[in-house]
């Protein structure tokens, strides 16, 4: 295989200014960092994102902060209007909330659909710079569904891959978006589209056919077909995975064994429940807290028994939305709190902040059962990381039938409607009485899943999808072609 560009909105730290010349380094929160860094470290290759503050790149901050990453990074600015408009704008005010059924929370202001356009040309020109003929170019997320048309607009030819990290949606909210055409037009730019679960691409090869008349979709087995301006698109589900190994590791390392004992003698005689997310309406969290709420209100036996540590990564903290979406939050756990509690039981713990990765381990290995209901999502890595962080094979996963994670563990999970209060209450209670076999039994299926199908599994999966094309691309036209041509063979991986 060639040498791996992976392109992502982000780059896997963010930079903050504290000062003139001054600048902190802190890792990137989420899910496509978390799945993606691994692969970069392990294989090399480069990493074009943006480090998260508006204005010039700091070039010195950034050398320190890439100095051992094994991997090259490259940097792409933003200004402030771009950052507010593309950023804030298009990608997370229309694309995240239309993309999670969530279509009442879209701004759809047409000039971000601009700015969406001429920051994925930024991105287009950071490739353009700095890739060479033999690169297999992956291209990540939502942000960047233009990149591949300002690429062929540039007159590169070379095989371009995309993988999509949230849902697909399907045609009935996917047309409310105004520019359809003009997207899918984009994403058919790509020569591998890749998706998380089946389900999304039914919605995509859906909105195809009824939103691209001149657009023909061949069904196969595995990787579907689409012929498209005399070009063939090839398009498959690949669920993403987890380092298995690695939080397994961690999860037996001593610090975590210490940290999760100490966690549990703080709760000794109950059984606790974790939620653990970005901050963020896709997740359900005040569903969730309502549903604990109704559990304590309806099943008497669990007050007292159970509690319910709640973890919420600040996130987009900018956006207004965000903003009171924490509001709700923090009132719904003081009311639960309010409520119920004793003088020696709080029912929920509440932190509005980041884990340090071994607390974030111990709180997987030590608590009995994960409540994992977003409204919506991708995949959901915590679900994975909680199974492979159960090294006693015990432990009850609830999650979400909405969740691209469910595909794969619906055989051990209890899956629930996370918009149906009472159901989610009375999953509650049927984890808390269910016994130790069924726990093991069905942890123990989990595993297995997310062992095999783990994040290098996932990353060989597409990048051997995507060979085939490389093996059929045609490398630069006219100017950056000649450049190319002399750029010495890349680094292999
Ligand atoms: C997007 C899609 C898809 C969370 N709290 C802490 C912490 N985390 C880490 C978890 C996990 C990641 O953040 C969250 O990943 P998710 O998959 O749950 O969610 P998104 O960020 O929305 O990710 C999602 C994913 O991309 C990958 O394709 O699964 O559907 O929305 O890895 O461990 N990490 C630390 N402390 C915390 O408190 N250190």
């Amino acid at each position: 295989m060639n040498r791996l560009i992976v392109v992502s909105n982000r780059l896997p730290f963010a930079l903050d200014s504290t000062g003139e010349d001054l600048w902190t380094v802190t890792p990137a929160a989420g899910g496509l960092v978390s799945a993606v860094e691994p692969v970069l470290r392990e294989r090399g290759g480069v990493w074009i994102g943006w480090p998260g503050s508006a204005g010039e790149i700091p070039k010195r901050a950034l050398a320190d902060a890439t100095r051992d990453t094994g991997y090259k990074v490259v940097a792409v600015a933003l200004s402030e209007t771009e950052r507010d408009e593309f950023y804030y704008g298009y990608s997370n005010g229309v694309i995240w909330p239309l993309f999670h059924d969530l279509q009442n929370f879209c701004n759809f202001e047409p000039a971000y659909w601009e700015a969406y356009k001429e920051v994925n040309e930024h991105y287009a020109d950071a490739i353009a710079r700095c890739s060479q003929p033999d690169d297999f170019i992956w291209v990540h997320d939502y942000h960047l569904m233009y990149v591949a048309q300002a690429l062929r607009e540039r007159g590169l030819r070379a095989a371009l891959t995309f993988f999509l990290h949230i849902p697909f949606p399907p045609y009935d909210i996917f047309a409310k978006l105004p520019q359809p055409q003009r997207l899918l037009r984009a994403l058919l730019q790509f020569d591998l589209l890749g998706f998380q679960t089946r389900r999304d691409v039914r919605n995509f090869l859906g909105c195809v056919r009824r939103v691209m008349s001149d657009a023909r979709v061949v069904p196969r087995r595995e990787l579907q077909l689409v012929r498209f301006e005399k070009r063939e698109i090839r398009l498959g589900h690949f669920p993403i995975g987890i380092d298995f190994d690695s939080f397994e590791r961690g999860a037996m390392s001593d610090a975590v064994a210490r940290r999760s004992q100490e966690l549990r003698a703080r709760f000794r005689d109950c059984q606790l429940i974790l939620g653990v997310d970005r901050l963020d309406y896709s997740k359900g969290i005040p569903e969730r807290l309502r549903a604990f709420r109704n559990a304590l209100e309806r099943h008497p036996e669990l007050r007292g028994r159970v509690v319910l540590t709640q973890v919420v990564v600040p996130s987009r903290v900018e956006i207004p939305r965000y903003h009171e979406f924490k509001q709700r939050i923090d009132r719904l756990v003081g009311d639960i709190n309010g409520r119920f509690s004793t003088s020696n039981w709080l029912p929920v713990q509440y932190h509005f902040r980041s884990l340090d990765r071994d607390d974030l381990l111990a709180h997987y290995r030590g608590c009995d059962i994960a409540f994992v209901t977003p409204l919506k999502d991708g995949m959901n890595l915590v679900a994975k990381e909680y199974c492979a962080c159960r090294i006693d094979e015990n432990g009850v996963l609830i999650l979400s039938q909405f969740a691209g994670a469910a595909e794969q563990l619906k055989t051990g999970a209890l899956l629930v409607n996370p918009y149906d209060v009472e159901e989610m209450a009375d999953t509650i209670l049927k984890a808390f009485r269910m016994s130790d076999a069924d726990r093991t039994a069905r942890m123990k299926r989990m595993r297995r899943g997310v062992r095999d199908e783990n994040v290098f599994w996932w990353v060989d999966s597409f990048l051997r999808a995507g060979a085939k094309l490389a093996a059929r691309s045609a490398g630069f036209r006219g100017r950056q072609g000649a450049r190319h041509a002399k750029t010495p063979s890349a680094q292999r991986i």
